[in-house]
Order: structure tokens, then C-alpha cells, then sequence
């Protein structure tokens, strides 16, 4: 029941590295890890999480976590493997996250946009590429499509997420998803004229996340709406989840604040993955404890 150790994640890793590092936990953590495919990409990739807690006889609430849905945004499924590690790492000696074993679920996908993924580490000219590696649609003879765009739409290419969540919603308490840069724990709405009935706890729960992310290595994370810190806009999977009926749902953009933005540098992957890891506890113990 231990993280492998000899993975090194305070790296970045390609595809082929993850998936088989996503094989290996499975293997070797097999009564409390199973994987499970729940769609295809654009290029036939098998879209893969991880389900990770006890096996229960009873039904589970779960939380989903899922990184990697813009492709230049490594630290994001650096992230996933590290939260992975630390709650495999930890269960049997931490009361805490034993507890969370044996109440919930958890639903983690590492790398959401394999294919944009893959195509990000190709070479210099695509490391910053963002979207899917889909055709574009209508006129446009353009690759990719923005995969936080196109959540609650009939074609969306965010069909293999939006068909999970649907399916699962009434167990899912919690969705996480985990982007870059910025350094902000983003609430529901992106859209700017309507506000999620449970906004003020939503503020509350991510404020204290914040906290415990400060708390960590000093650093600030901002709390708010899409419109309020950022911008308005449509079509996201933290929108999507919310509408769907998913009590708590977040999106984090980690480090940078813009100098380094997408590249960030190797040697900020542990201290960002290790605040952040207190952030997203502070959310997932909250819930569990509610
Ligand atoms: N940022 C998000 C994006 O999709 C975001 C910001 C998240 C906006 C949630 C609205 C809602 O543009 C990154 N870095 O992808
Ligand atoms: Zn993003």
C-alpha cells in the first residue's frame, strides 16, 4: 500500500510514463486501486481514471479529480500523480484519510487530453498547445477544440466527462478540476448573470483552502467567480458539474502568477503540488465531515 518509490514527481512526465505509473499503482495497491475506462479521445486513446478507497458493501459517495484538460498545463497532471501518491502513501497511518477511504471514492484522471498532451511534448512549436487535437467544426479546417469550452454542448468533445458525471451524480459530491497558471480556487459561475445557490459556502470552502495553501509556502491563491477574478465565460466543466447537481465544485489554477505561466520551472512541482494538496484536502475533508 505504499506510492512507488523509485517514480520521480518532482519531474514532468510523458504519457507513456504516466500510463504505465497509472498501471503500476493499480498493481500494486490492488484493494484499494482499480482503474476503469469511461471514453475514447479524438485520436482512440483509452480516457482512463483511477478509483481509489476501500471497497465498500454499502454505496459510496465519491470525489472526482480530474487534471490535464488543456494540454500545456503540466503541473496540472503532475499534480493528479502526486495526490495519488500522498493519499496511497498515507492511508493506513493517517486516521484521516483512512476515514476518507472507507466513506468515499475517489475518481481521478490524470491526463483528461491525452492526445493534446502528447502533441504538447512533441517539440518546441507545440508545447504551448491548449485544446483537443479534434477537427475544428463548421467552416474552420483548424485542429482542436477547447475542451473547458464545450461542456453541456450536444457535439462537445467533453463528451466522455459529461457522460460520467451524468451517470454518477448522485453519488458525486465533489468535483475538482486542475488547471494552470494563476493561482486561484475558481467557484461557480463562469457565467456572470446567475450564482450557484450555495454560493456563500462554496466562497467559505474555498477561502479555506486558500488558507491552507498560504499556510504551506506562503503563497496567495484567490478566491472567487470566473467573472469576479478572472473572466466570464461558458461551457466549463466546473459550471457543468455544478448545474448537474454536484454540490462542490471547484477549479484550481496553480502556480505561476504569469512569470514562468505554463513552463513552470521543474524545481516548483513539490512545493506546488504539496500546497495544493492542502488546499484540495481542506475541500475534501470539509465534505466528508458535512
Ligand atoms: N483557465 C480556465 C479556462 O478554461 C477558467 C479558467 C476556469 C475560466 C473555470 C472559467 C471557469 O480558461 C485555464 N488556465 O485554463
Ligand atoms: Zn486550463
Amino acid at each position: 500500500g505504499q506510492g512507488h518509490k523509485s517514480y520521480d514527481y518532482t519531474k514532468y512526465h510523458t504519457m507513456d510514463e504516466i500510463s504505465a505509473w497509472m498501471n503500476q499503482m493499480e498493481r500494486e495497491n490492488p484493494d484499494v486501486v482499480s482503474s476503469m475506462i469511461y471514453g475514447q479521445t479524438y485520436e482512440k486513446r483509452n480516457i482512463t481514471l483511477l478509483k481509489i478507497g476501500f471497497t465498500s458493501a454499502t454505496p459510496k459517495k465519491a470525489v472526482w479529480m480530474d487534471c490535464g484538460i488543456h494540454a500545456r498545463e503540466w503541473i496540472a497532471p503532475a499534480f493528479c500523480q502526486h495526490f495519488v501518491k500522498e493519499i496511497l502513501g498515507s492511508y493506513q497511518t493517517d486516521p484521516k484519510v483512512k476515514m476518507l477511504f472507507e466513506n468515499l471514492d475517489f475518481y481521478i484522471t490524470p491526463v483528461l487530453n491525452m492526445d493534446g498532451y502528447i502533441y504538447s511534448w512533441k517539440d518546441n512549436t507545440t508545447r504551448l498547445w491548449r485544446k483537443s487535437r479534434s477537427p475544428g467544426t463548421g467552416d474552420c479546417t483548424c485542429i482542436g477544440t477547447d475542451l473547458n469550452r464545450n461542456f453541456n454542448a450536444n457535439w462537445g468533445k467533453a463528451q466522455a466527462v459529461t457522460d460520467f458525471l451524468v451517470a454518477h451524480q448522485n453519488k458525486l459530491l465533489c468535483y475538482l478540476t486542475i488547471h494552470s497558471y494563476g493561482q486561484q480556487i475558481l467557484v461557480p459561475y463562469g457565467h456572470p448573470n446567475i450564482s450557484a445557490p450555495n454560493y456563500d459556502e462554496l466562497m467559505k470552502v474555498g477561502r479555506a483552502a486558500a488558507n491552507a495553501i498560504k499556510a504551506v509556502h506562503g503563497k496567495s491563491y484567490k478566491v472567487g467567480t470566473p467573472p469576479d477574478i478572472l473572466y466570464a465565460f461558458s461551457g466549463g466543466s466546473c459550471d457543468f458539474a455544478r448545474l448537474t447537481g454536484i454540490p462542490y465544485s471547484f477549479t484550481f489554477e496553480l502556480r505561476d502568477e504569469g512569470k514562468f505561466s505554463f513552463i513552470l520551472p521543474e524545481d516548483q512541482i513539490q512545493p506546488t503540488c504539496e500546497e495544493v494538496y492542502q488546499g484540495a484536502m481542506s475541500v475534501i475533508n470539509y465534505i466528508h465531515d458535512k
